[in-house]
């Protein structure tokens, strides 16, 4: 089922996009959690990470590196980033179209803080 992350991948809803190829897109999330927050999403629209398959394994390659990219872009890779994936209702995703969040600019707190 297509997800809003749809839509903005096909520009019928507006994003802040920073970075796009053929296979990937990142936008800065519209809730930051930090200075930097950005969204990496393949533009195949796999609901979760645990639903991905064998046959993925180069778009989600591709994926974490188009993360490393935009903490470049960013000016964060330096001083520091994270970079998240959640997973299914426990984890608290939201969005069913896989991403990584890009998170930094500022000393990130622990996890499950
Ligand atoms: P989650 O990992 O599924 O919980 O994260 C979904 C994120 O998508 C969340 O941080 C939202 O603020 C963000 N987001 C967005 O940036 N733009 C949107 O149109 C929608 C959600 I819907």
């Amino acid at each position: 089922m297509d997800t809003l992350f749809t839509k903005i991948i096909n520009r019928e809803i507006p994003a802040d996009i920073v970075y796009e190829d053929e296979d990937v897109l990142a936008f800065r999330d519209i809730r930051p959690q930090a200075p930097v927050h950005v969204l990496v999403i393949p533009k195949k629209p796999i609901p979760t990470m645990d639903a991905a398959e064998p046959e993925d394994a180069l778009l989600l390659g591709k994926l974490m590196l188009a993360a490393q990219r935009v903490a470049r872009d960013s000016g964060i890779a330096e001083s520091g980033y994270r970079l998240i994936n959640n997973c299914n209702p426990d984890s608290g995703q939201e969005v069913y179209h896989v991403h990584i969040h890009v998170l930094g600019g500022e000393k990130l707190g622990p996890l499950n803080a």
